[in-house]
């Protein structure tokens, strides 16, 4: 029963998180534009050779009539058909072609706007150069996370980033290990992250919001939770998250000596809340830094410590939403606040049984001759107290 088939249409949500018929940019629209071009040739194509194929069906079926010697006229060849149907083909090949061309040069090349240049809009303070150039966001993909760099900002962040609204963003794509494909479905996709290479897209977000992207290139165990965000934001909000993620985070600042590290815990504490459970959050920094081995893979901006270069920046892993590279959420529904009850819990899991949450993750298993958690004992109090440390990374 091939109708059964159409059920499944059922499935198909327009408005989901990643449909991409629901686009919020340029470079998705128009890729959406295209593919609506593609479809209704195909379409024509199914109507025009279903009904022939309908007509000949009907039109010259056996009757009852005919002799059993029946024998339809015989010919061979027809140069108008034939001619036609060629000409036809390669219509409908440059009613394609036309608009396929025009999209891949339109999502190339860089759109010339000045008034998307740093210095027309952007207050914070950038060097010269960078007056004259668009945003610019270097995107690393990792096995199995993404880490997002802006180097006219000075800013470096992991599996979630932002962008200003209705700003043109260039992204130069690289890759860490394998080949990945970066993919923000509401926004622009699909391009590959390829070892030894740069690739490079533009991107637009013309809507507020949160947005969510994936790998799409099969790169190996956890290639199907290789997920990212990306919050598009207003520039008052862009600017705001920019000064965040400069300032450094709660952790000692190196040395023997840990005398003060309390005291600068809570110059950078934004949330006097977690005072509460001040020791904890001590002790947890004192295993991230010591047993727990954390500072030997992860960066954590401020300290001297930790400047692992392996895995992703710690520096506010508190303030972003999602864990695991966007596959733990932290907010009891899609949209909405963290919920810090939630974060903690899944900063508890992530340390204490990563490889069940990410099959194969290199946290666990270790990776540039950095010791894995696999081989690294911790008790579940110890973990607890990692996990409120973590919380407090703002
Ligand atoms: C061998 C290197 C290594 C060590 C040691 C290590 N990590 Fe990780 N960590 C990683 C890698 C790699 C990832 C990315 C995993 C993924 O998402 O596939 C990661 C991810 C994370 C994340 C999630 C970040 C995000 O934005 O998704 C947190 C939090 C974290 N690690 C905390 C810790 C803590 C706490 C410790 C110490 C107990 C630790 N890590 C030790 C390599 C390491
Ligand atoms: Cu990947």
């Amino acid at each position: 029963m091939p109708w059964v088939a159409v059920l499944f249409l059922v499935g198909c949500d327009y408005k989901s998180r990643q449909s991409t018929f629901d686009p919020k940019g340029p470079i998705a629209q128009e890729q959406l534009d295209l593919f609506m071009v593609t479809v209704w040739v195909v379409c024509f194509l199914f109507v025009a050779v279903g009904s022939v194929l309908l007509y000949a069906v009907i039109r010259f079926r056996e009757k009852k009539t005919d002799s059993p010697n029946f024998k339809p006229k015989q010919s061979h060849g027809n140069p108008v058909v034939e001619m036609g149907l060629i000409v036809v083909s390669i219509l409908m090949l440059v009613i394609i072609a036309i608009p396929t061309l025009q999209a891949i040069w339109f999502t190339h090349d860089l759109p010339e706007d000045e008034s998307n240049h740093l210095g027309q809009w952007y207050d914070g303070e950038i060097s010269e150069e960078s007056e004259e150039e668009v945003l610019t966001v270097y995107v690393y993909g990792w096995q199995w996370w993404w880490s997002f760099e802006y180097p006219q900002l000075g800013i470096t962040t992991a599996n979630e980033f932002a962008m200003p609204v209705g700003k043109v963003v260039n992204f130069e794509l690289r890759s860490r290990d394998v080949i990945h494909s970066f993919w923000l479905p509401k926004l622009a996709g699909k391009v590959d992250t390829i070892p030894g290479r740069i690739n490079s897209m533009w991107m637009q977000g013309d809507e507020v919001g949160h947005y969510y992207g994936q790998c799409a290139e099969f790169c190996g165990e956890s290639h199907a939770y290789m997920l990212f965000r990306a919050d598009v934001l207003s520039e008052e909000d862009f600017e705001a998250w920019v000064v965040e993620q400069k300032a450094g985070a709660a952790s000692p600042d190196g040395g023997e000596d840990w005398s003060g590290f309390k005291e600068s815990l809570a110059s950078y504490r934004k949330d006097p809340a977690i005072a509460e459970e001040w020791d904890d959050v001590f002790e947890g920094a004192a295993l991230f830094y010591s047993k727990g081995k954390c500072n030997t893979c992860h960066a954590v901006g401020g300290s001297g410590l930790a400047m692992g270069v392996l895995a992703p920046d710690l520096t506010h892993v508190a303030d972003r939403v999602s864990l695991g590279a966007g596959w733990l959420d932290h907010r009891a529904e899609d949209e909405g606040e963290i919920d810090p009850e939630l974060q903690l819990e899944n900063f508890y899991r992530w340390v204490r049984e990563s490889e069940k949450i990410k099959p194969g993750n290199l946290m666990y298993e270790g990776t540039g001759g950095m010791t894995g958690l696999k081989d690294i004992e911790l008790t579940d109090d110890e973990v607890r107290k990692i996990a409120i440390y973590l919380q407090s990374l703002k």
